[in-house]
């Protein structure tokens, strides 16, 4: 599974923290959502974090 957000989303670490308290296995893929070459739509079609 991978995860795609940022260390200083929120929402991001609220998922972070589940799925550790769960220890289940992610990759964890930064994007920066408010940088003008995100790929955040790439993943998202909300653009937003986390998905
Ligand atoms: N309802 C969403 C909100 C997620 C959200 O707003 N994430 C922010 C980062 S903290 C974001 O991606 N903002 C990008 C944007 O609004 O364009 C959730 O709870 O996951």
């Amino acid at each position: 599974m991978k995860l795609v957000g940022s260390t200083t989303s929120p929402f991001v670490r609220k998922i972070r923290i589940q799925l550790d308290e769960k220890e289940i296995a992610y990759e964890f893929v930064l994007e920066n959502v408010w940088e003008s070459e995100t790929r955040i739509a790439d993943y998202n079609p909300l653009c937003k974090v986390p998905c």
